[in-house]
């Protein structure tokens, strides 16, 4: 009898996370007066860590928009970066800006290494993360559910922030003032 009421609790708890998740995918406004450091999320996993995670605004629900964020490999080994997806988006795609003859053109980018040792930033007017078909609107202050999956490295979920800026916030990735 305690036995069949255990695993009859099992699937409620699924069905809560489940929830959970897709109330995180809709993203949830943070309270106003939230430090904004506070609800950054660093995420470590084998000495990757990911930081200044941050997306664009969006005026129209479904508009395209850019994430941006910066991943440090504190490990020996090179990690390879292969897909970025964004909770509740159609797809999303890694590109780079390529200056050529005057002219700014997005190439898309199949993975991105990030070397032993070293660091790779998405940023606006460099590396970015496409985001399309979004069905909400992101509003300033918002946040992005994001899980980074590498070829050699555990996967990473981030939080992003909403910003209606065009530079990552000024408190993003500091802790305390
Ligand atoms: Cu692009």
């Amino acid at each position: 009898m305690g036995i069949y009421r255990q695993v009859k609790a099992i699937p409620a708890i699924f069905a809560f996370s489940f929830l959970a998740t897709i109330l995180a995918s809709c993203g949830a406004e943070t309270p106003e007066n939230a430090d904004f450091a506070d609800s950054v999320r660093v995420a470590r996993a084998n000495n990757v860590q990911v930081s200044q995670v941050w997306a664009r605004s969006t005026l129209v629900p479904g508009q395209p928009t850019g994430v941006y964020l910066t991943i440090e490999n504190a490990t020996k080994m090179d990690v390879k970066l292969l897909h970025v997806r964004a909770e509740g988006a159609e797809r999303t795609e890694m590109h780079d800006n390529v200056h050529t003859d005057g002219i700014v053109r997005m190439v898309p980018l199949g993975d991105l290494v990030v070397a032993a040792g070293g660091m790779e930033q998405f940023q606006p007017g460099g590396k970015h993360i496409m985001v399309f078909g979004l069905p909400q609107l992101l509003k300033p202050g918002m946040q992005l559910s994001l899980t980074l999956t590498f070829e050699n490295a555990s996967p990473i979920d981030v939080l992003a922030i909403v910003s209606a800026n065009m530079n990552a916030p000024d408190t993003a990735g500091h802790n305390g003032h």
